[in-house]
């Protein structure tokens, strides 16, 4: 055996060459790795005993892609491209022994070795457009003449991973051999090539695949049309498909050149950059400084829910999806029927879609189980309280849970609002408390806040993360704060929004500004949809405020034709006349000046007031770091990606000075006496010292 560096070693079976990679956690692509494969081959081609090369992985995977650390520092070692050459033309076989995940700039390397041999569990897959990118070592231009253009299209615009089955049939695997056998499977191949003389394939030669979209323009404007709204904003869909246009009309060589110039203009801009900081912050946000990972669990058998309303019922399905039964509790029959139909009808649509299956609708029923007792949440792990907003009622549930459910059980709470120390005093064991912040439709969401009271266990906290993944979550602690975080920042984002209306912006221009920069949808389009009377009560309306004169007008949103907009029979929205006229009566009533508002100055108003308030919270300690709040508000509240959330991008796109500086101007000139636009201390510090808001904090 050779040692060829730290990561790589060089052995020889018989006549079989093997370079063996091992570079934890994912054998990616590093300076050290690609030095490793270059040397590597360079002495197995040189060898004049070895027939043939097999290259494989240690650990859990076969080459995971690029190291995304490394992008944007100066290129140190082999480039990726020079590895790649000496593979593709090496003059004996070449074989990749794939398990785990080819990925990027991993499976790029298999695509130049001559053949490909994977065990079942493999996966192969182009995600470079989730980072921003587009696979840059010639993927683009290999994939499509492997799989066919389709194909490539539908993979390297999704990222995608195909399993090793998939990747057999479409050609990107050659052969599949026995799980936990796969030097011994890869081995054999190789020796077979030798033995039977196959053909070194060079996969950039082939041209069969791409030819039939040659001159079919039509096909690549269908493709794109029909990805269209999942992929608005993003640039790195757009050139990944127009890499595939240049495989299908250029020679190899010409559309190497287009992926080049492509790829460049997206690692070096600031889409990529964001969605880079969003791969890190997603798995920085599992990790808890002070609770470590070693952290005894609490075994999550069996869940209790209290409420069986739209967010009780939501909650219950994420434990039935993950086979964990539930027992969930209302005041009435009638209202744990209704309750437990809505699931069951949502269960049923799902199978409609076919998602699964009739069974399995049958199956996941099966595991929630209607009592109208809290007794029967006395032997439960975890309960969950998902009933109305109200302090007392609150402490009285929790109170009676404290006294019915077994010790060591977690005892959560769903409140989006209300103080969860407050709820603890209710029970004898503050540290069973907890809240779990689930988001409607909380079947749906990906975000979970998971809330750390004062004296919340370490054991309760670490539980409760490790559920939030086990339920399809992404779990993000935070602290006991009004709104918590992504209410929080919502909140500063809706009272600019309301007051920009009174000063001449219309609703719909707002939203326009707001749907424009990416978001899923603006603020009062939103309102119109949740349905404006949502706490609003006719008998009691005092006609003070907008919502009041809207609803007593029975514009009450999308569900009655009119809200803030006019709806058609389809739900298409249109500016209204009415609500113009109105706002403007409003307005003037309360002595409002109305003015031409720009929309760049709605963009600031809006947004900026986020990220001070992001800084207001990180200094409060009510979350842990400025990527976990960028978390909350992509997986909640659906801030573009490509964006980075709202702290990156007042720190990346925007910058803390101007962030600072226009908090300054509007808390000068504020007469409100509410102190709304008071800059954050934590901010002002980033900004005097010149560095990050992260730096500032930990330092
Ligand atoms: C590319 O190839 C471009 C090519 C152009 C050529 C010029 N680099 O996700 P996990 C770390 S672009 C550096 O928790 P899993 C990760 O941060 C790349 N680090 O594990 C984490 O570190 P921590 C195309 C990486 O088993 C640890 O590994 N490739 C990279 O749930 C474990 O990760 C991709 O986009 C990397 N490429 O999933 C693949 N990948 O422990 C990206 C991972 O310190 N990776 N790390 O927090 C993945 O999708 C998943 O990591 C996985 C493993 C499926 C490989």
């Amino acid at each position: 055996m050779t040692a060829i560096n730290d990561v790589t070693t060089l052995t020889r079976d018989g006549d079989i060459a093997i370079v063996t990679l091992n570079s934890p956690p994912v054998n990616a692509l590093s300076a050290k790795v690609r030095e490793g494969l270059f040397e590597g081959f360079k002495q197995a081609i040189a060898d004049d005993q070895a027939k043939a090369i097999v290259l494989i992985c240690e650990g859990r995977t076969f080459i995971a892609g690029a190291d995304i650390t490394e992008f944007g520092q100066a290129p140190k070692g082999p480039g990726l491209h020079e590895v790649q050459q000496m593979i593709e033309d090496a003059p004996k076989p070449v074989v990749a022994a794939i398990h785990g995940t080819a990925l990027g700039g991993g499976l790029e390397v298999a695509l130049v070795c001559h053949y490909r041999v994977a065990v079942p569990s493999a996966k192969m897959g182009l995600p470079e457009v989730n980072l921003g990118l587009l696979p840059g070592a010639g993927g683009t231009q290999r994939l499509p003449r492997v799989t066919g253009v389709e194909k490539a299209l539908e993979m390297m615009t999704s990222g995608r991973h195909a399993s090793a089955k998939e990747a057999k049939e479409s050609g990107l695997a050659d052969e599949i051999v026995e799980e936990g056998k796969l030097l011994d499977g890869a081995v054999a191949f190789a020796r077979k090539a030798v033995a039977e003389n196959w053909p070194l394939v060079k996969i950039r030669e082939r041209d069969d695949k791409v030819a039939e979209a040659r001159g079919k323009p039509e096909v690549f404007e269908a493709f794109r049309k029909s990805v269209a709204r999942k992929t608005r904003g993003f640039l790195a869909p757009e050139y990944n498909i127009q890499c595939i246009e240049a495989a299908v009309n250029l020679p190899f060589d010409e559309g190497m050149k287009v992926e080049a110039k492509l790829f460049r203009e997206l690692v070096t801009g600031s889409q990529s950059a964001a969605q880079r900081h969003v791969f890190f912050a997603e798995r920085q946000v599992a990790k808890i400084p002070d609770v470590p990972k070693e952290t005894p669990l609490i075994d999550i058998k069996s869940v209790g829910i209290i409420g069986a309303g739209t967010m009780g019922g939501g909650i219950a399905m994420n434990f039935a999806n993950a086979g964990i039964p539930v027992t969930i509790i209302e005041q009435s029959q009638d209202r744990l029927d209704a309750g437990l139909g809505v699931v069951r009808k949502n269960y049923e649509n799902s199978a409609k879609k076919g998602r699964f299956s009739m069974d399995e609708v049958e199956k996941r029923m099966g595991l929630l189980q209607g009592s109208t007792s809290l007794e029967d949440l006395a032997d439960k792990d975890l309960v969950i309280e998902a009933i109305f907003e109200n302090m007392d009622v609150k402490k009285d549930v929790f109170g009676k849970l404290d006294k019915i459910v077994k010790q060591g059980a977690i005892l959560a709470t769903n409140t989006s609002a209300l103080d969860i120390d407050e709820i603890a005093t209710a029970t004898s064991r503050p540290e069973a408390v907890i809240g779990l912040h689930f988001f409607s439709p909380a079947n749906v969401m990906k975000l979970l806040e998971i809330v750390r009271a004062d004296k919340t266990s370490k054991e309760v906290i670490a539980t409760s993360m490790a559920l939030s993944k086990k339920i399809g979550k992404i779990g993000v602690l935070v602290g006991v704060c009004p709104g918590f975080v992504g209410n929080r920042l919502l909140a500063q984002r809706q009272r600019e929004a309301n007051k920009l209306i009174l000063e001449g912006a219309m609703p719909w221009d707002v939203d326009r500004v707001l749907f424009g920069f990416g978001l899923p949808m603006g603020p009062f389009a939103m309102s119109d949809l949740a349905g404006l009377d949502l706490g609003w009560n006719k008998e009691t309306s005092k006609g003070e405020t907008l919502r009041d004169l809207l609803c007593e007008r029975d514009r009450r949103g999308q569900k009655t034709g009119a809200g803030f907009y006019d709806y058609d029979e389809n739900r298409t929205p249109s500016p209204s006349k009415e609500v113009e006229e109105l706002i403007r009566q409003y307005a003037e009533e309360r002595q409002f000046q109305q003015r031409d508002i720009s929309d760049q100055e709605i963009l600031e108003r809006c947004l900026y007031p986020m990220v001070n308030e992001g800084a207001k919270i990180l200094e409060e300690g009510k979350a842990i770091r400025t990527s976990d709040i960028d978390i909350v508000w992509i997986m909640g509240y659906g801030w573009p990606r490509y964006e980075g959330g709202p702290m990156w991008w007042g720190e990346n796109v925007v910058g803390l000075d101007k962030v600072l500086a226009k908090m300054k101007e509007w808390d000068a000139a504020d007469t409100s006496g509410t102190g709304v636009f008071k800059p954050s201390a934590l901010l002002e510090k980033a900004v005097a010292d010149k560095v990050s808001l992260q730096k500032a904090l930990e330092g």
